[in-house]
């Protein structure tokens, strides 16, 4: 019994001292970040059935090209034959391809109209997207804003936090619940993305963009402003805690008093609404 607890014990802790439930990048990943939204699911499903596609394609045309390389060759054919028209042929390398784009839109424009369709949210946060932070605005919860800027290497080592990635302030939100993210741009065009929710939504100054996600997976996700925003685009990460309801209401209150003398600024709320 013992020797069952500590050897679960000792598969545990390196588990957690790499923390266990973060969603970032790895060194020789291939492919993308596992997916932790319905959306994500999607774009992951649809991204296979390409790459099936695409497979199949050029599996086709690597067969045709060396069966041309073969049998007609100057070796094996001396003499060319002189045709120059197959209607047959024509007709059905321009048919055959429309098909195949066909195929290709019709879930395509499934899954964009389905990211772009923001179910009834539980929450709403506002991404502000400033040189080189972000603040986040909960305008409908207590109307209260904090700005959330990257932790330092030494900062970063200490709270075990990925270097690059980890933020001072990272935005809450609970699990399995619709979160809208109205993003923004205080200065330049910015653009808040984490890969694994499958969600990149640019940051336009004067104008407020929609979109969505609804995380299915407990855990600590990371994302990294995506559009070139100046000298320090490349440290203005976004770091997302998904939590249990409970942990959430707890990190509200909290979050409530601590930036209470942070309004969000009139200029939004008017744009908001
Ligand atoms: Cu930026």
């Amino acid at each position: 019994m013992f020797l069952r607890k500590s050897f679960t014990a000792a598969l545990a802790l390196p588990a957690l001292a790499s923390p266990a439930l973060a969603e970032l990048p790895h060194d020789w990943q291939l492919g993308m970040q596992p997916a932790a939204t319905p959306v994500m699911v999607q774009i992951e499903d649809f991204h296979r059935l390409l790459l099936y596609i695409i497979i199949g394609i050029c599996l086709f045309v690597l067969a045709l090209l060396i069966w041309v390389m073969v049998r007609y060759n100057h070796r094996a054919n001396p003499v060319p034959s002189r045709t120059h028209h197959n209607t047959l042929l024509e007709v059905a390398w321009t048919l055959i391809p429309v098909i195949i784009l066909v195929l290709i839109a019709i879930p395509s424009f499934r899954l964009l109209y389905f990211e772009a369709a923001i179910p009834k949210p539980d929450v709403t946060v506002e991404a502000i997207g400033k040189q080189w932070f972000w603040t986040y605005a909960f305008p409908k919860d207590g109307n209260f804003q904090f700005d959330s800027y990257m932790l330092q290497d030494a900062a970063a080592a200490k709270a075990h936090e990925p270097r690059l990635l980890g933020v001072d302030n990272p935005l809450y939100v609970p699990v399995n619940k619709v979160v809208e993210v109205d993003t923004t741009g205080a200065d330049v065009i910015h653009s808040w993305s984490v890969p694994a929710f499958g969600v990149k939504m640019d940051a336009v100054p004067g104008r407020i963009n929609h979109t969505w996600f609804k995380a299915t997976r407990l855990g600590t996700y990371y994302g990294q402003c995506s559009q070139l925003c100046g000298a320090n685009h490349a440290y203005m990460p976004i770091e997302v805690k998904v939590v249990t309801q409970a942990e959430y209401d707890a990190w509200l209150a909290k979050a409530k008093k601590k930036y209470a003398a942070n309004e969000t600024p009139d200029a939004l709320r008017v744009a908001a609404q």
